[in-house]
């Protein structure tokens, strides 16, 4: 490839817009590799899974439909890409997470926290399942209450307590706070 540039910008004339073109498409090196992650992302339906990651990826909020096996996005930041692997989140759906779970590297749990006690103590069981799998059990877990906008969302603290995890279960064990569809994170 070098060659071909010096071919390019040689020849006796200055180099000019042609060169400069075929520079910057031919020559530049690869851009430096950024180190990748497999996560994955679980929660019971309607907790805000896809909404998130579409953010995450600078999604429009519009296209989103419903789960109903897996998917995957891989999520860009600067120092890494997240393949984040979303598992639907449905009554018969939710038996088959574990199949899912290896080669994980970490776990995004979302929670609706605005939902009724019913689904908040469902959501609490597959957390705790989660969290006790022999495949994730070692990994950072990251419990995100979403739908914080809603004005029956619990905060960060009543998601801890009906959750009953103190940070010693997992010392990689992180709650934050979120609003899937709007602008800002609360947390
Ligand atoms: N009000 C509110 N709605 C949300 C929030 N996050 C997601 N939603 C909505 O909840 C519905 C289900 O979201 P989705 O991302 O498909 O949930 P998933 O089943 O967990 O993937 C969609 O209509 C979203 O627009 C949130 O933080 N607040
Ligand atoms: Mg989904």
């Amino acid at each position: 490839m070098a060659v071909s540039c010096q071919a390019a910008c040689c020849g006796g004339q200055s180099p000019g817009l042609i060169y400069w073109c075929f520079r910057a498409l031919c020559c530049k090196g690869p851009p430096p590799a950024r180190p990748e992650y497999d996560l994955v992302c679980i929660g019971l339906t309607g907790s805000g899974k896809t909404s998130l990651l579409s953010k995450l990826c600078s999604e429009s909020p519009d296209n989103i439909v419903s789960t109903t096996g897996f998917s995957i996005k891989a999520v860009p930041f600067q120092n890494a890409i997240l393949n984040v692997k979303e598992l639907g989140g449905a009554d018969n759906i939710r038996k088959y997470w574990s199949r899912y779970y290896q080669g994980s590297q970490g776990v995004i749990f979302v929670l609706d926290s605005a939902s009724s006690e019913d689904d908040l103590e469902t959501a609490r069981n597959e957390l705790h399942s989660a969290l006790q799998h022999p495949q994730l059990c070692t990994l950072p877990f990251l419990i995100l209450a979403n739908h914080q906008d809603k004005p029956a969302a619990r905060s960060v603290q009543e998601v801890r307590l009906i959750n009953m995890i103190t940070l010693c279960i997992s010392c990689f064990l992180h709650f934050c706070c979120h609003s899937g569809i709007l602008k800002d994170a609360c947390n």
